[in-house]
C-alpha cells in the first residue's frame, strides 16, 4: 500500500505493525485510508486530534472460549470474538459470523467497515462485530443450539441494549438469533431488544430478513438511474444463495431484471429462463442444502463445481453477496470483457482491490459495500427504535424508511465524492461520508487521558 500523504503513510505504517499477519483488517484500513487523502488536506484540526490515529485502533477486542458438547457427547472448543470498534454516534452495532474462516483480522476488518457503513444510515449506531470459526455446515439443531447458548453465555457479559446490539451475518440467522436471544433473556432475567434480526413474535422487525438484498437493490436503483439505466430488461448475475443472495434476487426480479446465475461456496447455477427462486428459498432455508440440488430440480438449468466461475457468465448487472475477496482482477476483467455496466457489493468487501480498479478504470458503475449493502444495518437500526418505543410498524412502513435511507446513502456519497475531487467515485464517496460524522463525534467527546 502507497500513500502520497506522509502522515497516511504513517499511520498505515503503525497499522501494519501493530496487526501484522492480518491481511483482511490491513486491506479494508489501507482502502479508507487511501479514500481520506483529501480529508487531511482539508481538515487538519481532525489530524491534530488523532482522529485517524484513534479510529483505526479499536476501543475494545474480547477473545473467548466457547465449549459445547456434540450430539455424540464428545466436548468441541470453538473461540468467540467480539470487536467493539467504535462507539462515537452510538452503541456498537453489527452482526455475528459463523464460519471456520473466522479469525482476528477477518472480524476486525468487518467492524472497521461496520463503523462507516452504520454511519452512513444516519442512525445512531457504533460499529462493532463479532463471531466464531465454528462450522455451522452439517451440525443438527441441538448442536446448534448447545453452541449458541455457550457462545452467549459469554458474549452477554460484554453487551446490552445500550452498551452492544449484535445480529446475524454469515452462518447466523433467525434460528440462532433466537437461541442466543433465549439464552442472554435466561442469564440476565431481562427482555430488551439485546439482538436484531430476532423472530417476529419477540420483537424482530418486519423486512429485516429482506432487508440487505432489498436495500442492496435499492442502492444499486438510485446509481443506474442517475446514468440513466436501470434493472428493467438487464440479466443479472448474482453471487451467494444465502440471506443477502435470496432477497436481492427477489427484489431485482421484483424491479425487472431477470437473474440467471447464482451460487454457493461448491459451484453455482445458471438459468436462462431466470432463477426460480421458490426453488432456491426451498432448499436453501427450508432443506439448508447444496445450490447443486436447483439443476436436478429445474431441467432449464446447469451446474457448474467452483464458485469463481460465475463471474465469467456474461451479465449486465453483477451483485457479489458471498463474501470477502470472492471476485478478483480476473474476474472483474472477465465481467468487463462481458460487458457489464454495473457492480453493487452485498457481501462485505467482495472485490479485491484489483478488481475494484478494474471496474473503475473501465468506467463500471461501482457500489461498494458500506454503501450498498447497509440496508441490514438500517433495518436492524428500525428494530432497535421499535424496541425501545414498545410497537412496531407495518412491512410497508420498514420499507418505505428503508427505501429512503438506501437514497439518502447513495446522495450522500456521491456529493462527498464531488465535493472532495472525485466525482462518480463511490468508494472515495462512502468512505469520506461515513468518517466525517463519526470524526466530528469524536473531537466533540475528547479525548480520554
Ligand atoms: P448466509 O450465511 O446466509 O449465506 C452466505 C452465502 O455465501 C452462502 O451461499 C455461502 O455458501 C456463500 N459463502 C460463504 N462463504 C463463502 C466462501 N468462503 N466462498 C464462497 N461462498 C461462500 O450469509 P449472508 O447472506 O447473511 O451474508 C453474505 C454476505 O453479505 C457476507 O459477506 C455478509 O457479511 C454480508 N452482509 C450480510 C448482511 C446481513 O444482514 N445478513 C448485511 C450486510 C452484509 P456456502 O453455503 O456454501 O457456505
Ligand atoms: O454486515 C452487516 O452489516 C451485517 N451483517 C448486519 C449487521 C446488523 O447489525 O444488522
Amino acid at each position: 500500500m502507497q500513500f502520497e500523504n506522509k502522515y497516511l503513510a504513517n499511520v498505515y505504517a503503525e497499522v501494519e505493525k501493530r496487526n501484522a499477519g492480518e491481511p483482511e483488517f490491513l486491506q479494508a484500513v489501507g482502502e479508507v485510508l487511501e479514500s481520506l487523502q483529501p480529508v487531511v488536506e482539508k481538515r487538519p484540526d481532525l489530524v491534530k486530534a488523532g482522529v485517524i490515529d484513534r479510529i483505526v485502533e479499536p476501543e475494545r477486542m474480547i477473545v473467548f472460549r466457547v465449549s459445547w458438547v456434540d450430539d455424540e457427547g464428545g466436548v468441541r472448543v470453538n473461540r468467540g470474538f467480539r470487536v467493539q470498534f467504535n462507539s462515537a454516534i452510538g452503541p456498537y452495532k453489527g452482526g455475528l459470523r459463523l464460519h471456520p474462516s473466522v479469525n482476528a483480522s477477518v472480524i476486525k476488518f468487518l467492524g472497521f467497515e461496520q463503523i462507516f457503513k452504520n454511519s452512513l444510515t444516519g442512525l445512531p449506531m457504533g460499529g462493532g462485530k463479532g463471531g466464531s470459526d465454528f462450522d455451522p455446515k452439517g451440525k443438527s439443531d441441538g448442536e446448534i443450539m448447545r453452541f449458541c447458548q455457550s457462545f452467549m453465555t459469554e458474549l452477554a457479559k460484554h453487551i446490552g441494549q445500550f452498551t452492544d446490539v449484535p445480529a446475524g451475518d454469515i452462518g447466523v440467522g433467525a434460528r440462532e438469533i433466537g437461541y442466543m436471544f433465549g439464552q442472554y433473556k435466561r442469564i440476565r432475567n431481562e427482555f430488551t431488544g439485546v439482538l436484531t434480526g430476532k423472530g417476529i413474535p419477540y420483537g424482530g422487525s418486519l423486512i429485516r430478513p429482506q432487508a440487505t438484498g432489498y436495500g442492496l437493490c435499492y442502492f444499486a436503483d438510485n446509481m443506474l438511474a442517475d446514468a440513466g439505466k436501470s434493472f428493467k430488461g438487464a440479466t443479472v448475475v448474482i453471487s451467494g444463495s444465502g440471506n443477502v443472495a435470496i432477497y436481492a434476487c427477489e427484489k431485482a426480479t421484483q424491479l425487472g431484471a431477470k437473474v440467471i446465475a447464482m451460487s454457493d461456496s461448491g459451484g453455482y447455477v445458471v438459468d436462462p429462463d431466470g432463477i426460480k427462486l421458490d426453488v432456491v428459498k426451498q432448499i436453501k432455508e427450508v432443506e439448508r442444502g447444496r445450490i447443486s440440488e436447483y439443476a436436478k430440480r429445474v431441467p432449464t438449468a446447469k451446474y457448474t463445481e467452483g464458485c469463481k466461475g460465475i463471474w465469467t457468465v456474461k451479465c449486465d448487472i453483477a451483485l457479489p453477496c458471498a463474501t470477502q475477496n470472492e471476485l478478483d482482477g480476473e474476474s472483474a476483467a472477465a465481467l468487463v470483457k462481458n460487458g457489464v455496466i454495473a457492480v453493487a457489493e452485498g457481501a462485505n468487501m467482495p472485490s479485491t482491490p484489483e478488481a475494484v480498479a478494474c471496474f473503475q478504470s473501465n468506467g463500471v458503475l461501482f457500489g461498494p459495500a458500506k454503501a450498498a449493502n447497509a440496508g441490514g444495518v438500517a433495518v436492524s437500526g428500525l428494530e432497535m427504535s421499535q424496541n425501545s418505543l414498545r410497537l412496531s410498524w407495518t412491512a410497508k412502513e420498514v420499507d418505505e424508511r428503508l427505501k429512503g435511507i438506501m437514497a439518502g446513502i447513495y446522495k450522500n456519497a456521491s456529493s462527498a465524492a464531488a465535493e472532495y475531487g472525485h466525482k462518480g467515485n463511490l468508494v472515495a464517496g462512502a468512505n469520506i461520508a461515513g468518517f466525517l460524522k463519526v470524526a466530528e463525534a469524536m473531537l466533540a467527546q475528547g479525548i480520554a487521558y
